[in-house]
């Protein structure tokens, strides 16, 4: 394919780079992750495709790495892949806004208008939703934005929290031509997606009822709400509303993204959901790892919906003062609703395999109960593994008690990665030293339930991940929904020295885990297969690459010579 003309910009830009000041040569600086040079950064904020160009905005501290001055400062890309840092796009400067100019969503107005709503916070931390339009939108880097001199256009009024009211989402255009936007909040203890209409994008009306609320759970920050094609294999623009779909509405609560499935009416803005949220444990997550105040954007050039994720540390406020930055980006995914129409499934953007450089593959390798087996010649600290598993019977699974319903319970219960089950534990020992005492494991376990239906179990195991004290060493566990007689159980991992990505059953299920070896660092680090179940398995295919360092660089400060 033929890059476009615009191309030539950001690279005279990475040639005429000159330094600006970046945090490395540190053992968990990552190197095919989105991250600023250093700093804190929290949430994606209005992802868009724009002429050409990826965006992506985030939360962003300028002055220190913890949470604080919070700043939209703004990237670019033509591939999602390779980024260069601009200037930030919103700072602080209006009283609405003292506290920071949170979270918020683009959206691309009629007439290719692009446009960003988002949440600003006063000094009392009062919550107020405002408008902002780039300066000059034949630009396609976007580089300026205005803010409205209506802002704030929604305030908190009436029966609405001021402390609890946040994060627009992107808008959808309905037939009668009222753009519709919801926004989190938190009413009378329910978590709320808060409806709002407009038809000139500036003067917004409350709808009477919530799109959608549940008692469940608290606050919902960072809402999502999109279409997804029934047995389409494209991503749908967020202001489709007919053919064959469903939609879906996201949330953030209790650190994690839950998601619902449901049918939305236009005409009448009534959502009916076929699940619901639910803080036990049970309800159906983007990533049952770390993975927060996510948001998805219809990439119009490739008809398909991205999915962007803040993966937070694990470490401690100190360790990030130390390091100099805190907070990770997603490998950006694509995000369709699966076969089975029940769920959603991802996977990384086909992009991210330009990176993939030296490549080692296996074919029937047979691990037996007890075995390990090292996957040699790659950059084990950097890397994309793709692993599929062929089970020899099914007829010696465990039982399942019918109370086991919180997968991350039963992971932390059975945390057994070294011990012994039936079939499984089997799966990888990530970022794993030679002598085996630090490993991550990324495995699976199957079970039969009292329906006689296997059910397999997925987990990520942080417990041994590092000999440094003073971390936070979660287990982690998700059901994939699949039928193991039927379907070989797969696994890919993106591993970058201090994050693991994984997506079991094709993207059925996802784990993502931040973890600090002390000892598995670069060449240290090992990548191994294991089998601790009582049944043997086989690897029926295994294909792993040395992946390379994506260029994620500041912009120059322009010299007045240079281009623009
Ligand atoms: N982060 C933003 C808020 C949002 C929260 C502030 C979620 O707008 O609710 O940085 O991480």
């Amino acid at each position: 394919m033929r890059k476009p003309l615009n191309w030539v910009i950001p690279l005279c830009f990475l040639l005429a780079y000159n330094g600006v000041e970046t945090v490395s040569n540190q053992p968990y600086r990552t190197a095919f992750h989105f991250q600023p040079p250093k700093n804190w950064m929290n949430d994606p904020n209005g992802p868009m495709y724009y002429k050409g160009v990826y965006h992506l905005f985030y939360q962003y501290n300028p002055y220190s790495a913890i949470w604080g001055n919070i700043t939209w400062a703004h990237s670019i890309s033509y591939d999602l892949v390779d980024w260069v840092h601009l200037e930030h796009a919103l700072s602080p400067t209006e009283p609405y806004e003292t506290n920071g100019c949170w979270s918020g969503s683009a959206t691309i107005l009629l007439d290719e208008q692009p446009s960003i709503l988002y949440t600003g916070a006063n000094s009392k931390n009062q919550q107020f939703q405002n408008l902002a339009l780039p300066k000059n939108r034949s630009d396609p880097l976007l580089k300026e934005w205005i803010k409205s001199p209506q802002n704030p256009l929604i305030a908190p009024v009436d029966d609405i929290d001021p402390s609890n009211f946040r994060d627009p989402t992107t808008a959808w255009l309905g037939q009668d031509r009222l753009w519709r936007v919801i926004v989190g909040g938190e009413i009378g203890g329910s978590g709320m997606a808060i409806l709002y209409r407009s038809e000139d994008f500036v003067n917004w009306t409350r709808s009477k009822s919530p799109l959608h609320s549940s008692n469940e759970t608290g606050m919902w920050e960072c809402p999502d709400f999109y279409p997804v094609s029934i047995n389409g294999s494209n991503g749908l623009d967020t202001s489709v509303h007919d053919g064959l779909i469903k939609h879906v509405l996201k949330a953030s609560f209790n650190d994690t993204d839950h998601y619902v499935l449901g049918s939305y009416i236009p005409g009448t803005d009534t959502y009916s959901v076929e699940n619901n949220f639910l803080s036990n444990g049970s309800d159906m997550r983007y990533d049952y790892g770390k993975f927060y105040a996510s948001k998805s954007f219809y990439d119009s050039g490739k008809k398909r919906r991205i999915l962007w994720g803040w993966i937070k540390e694990s470490d401690s406020e100190g360790d990030d003062t130390t390091k100099g930055w805190s907070g990770l980006q997603s490998i950006p995914r694509t995000i369709l609703l699966g076969e089975s129409g029940r769920q959603l499934v991802q996977w990384p953007i086909k992009e991210l395999e330009k990176l993939r450089t030296k490549q080692v593959s296996f074919n029937d390798v047979d691990l037996k109960s007890g075995s390990v087996f090292e996957v040699p010649g790659i950059t084990a600290a950097q890397a994309d593994i793709e692993i599929s598993f062929r089970l020899s019977g099914l007829k010696e699974a465990e039982e399942m008690n019918s109370s086991w319903n919180d997968p991350q319970l039963l992971c932390k219960e059975n945390n057994k990665a070294l011990g012994k089950g039936a079939i499984g534990p089997f799966g990888l020992l990530v970022l794993a030293s030679k002598d085996l005492t630090e490993q991550t494991a990324v495995y699976f376990r199957v079970f039969r339930n009292q329906y006689d239906k296997y059910v397999v179990l997925m987990c990520s195991d942080q417990s041994r991940s590092s000999q440094r004290e003073g971390l936070e060493k979660a287990t982690y566990g998700a059901f994939v929904d699949m039928d193991p007689l039927r379907e070989t159980i797969s696994l890919r991992s993106l591993i970058d020295h201090s994050i693991i990505e994984s997506f079991g059953g094709n993207g059925k299920a996802c784990i993502t885990a931040r973890v600090y070896p002390k000892i598995a660092i670069n060449q240290e680090a090992h990548l191994y297969a294991f089998n601790n179940g009582s049944m043997d398995v086989r690897i029926s295919r295994l294909s792993g690459w040395s992946m390379k360092r994506a260029q994620v660089v500041p912009i120059q400060k322009r010299r007045k010579s240079s281009i623009g």
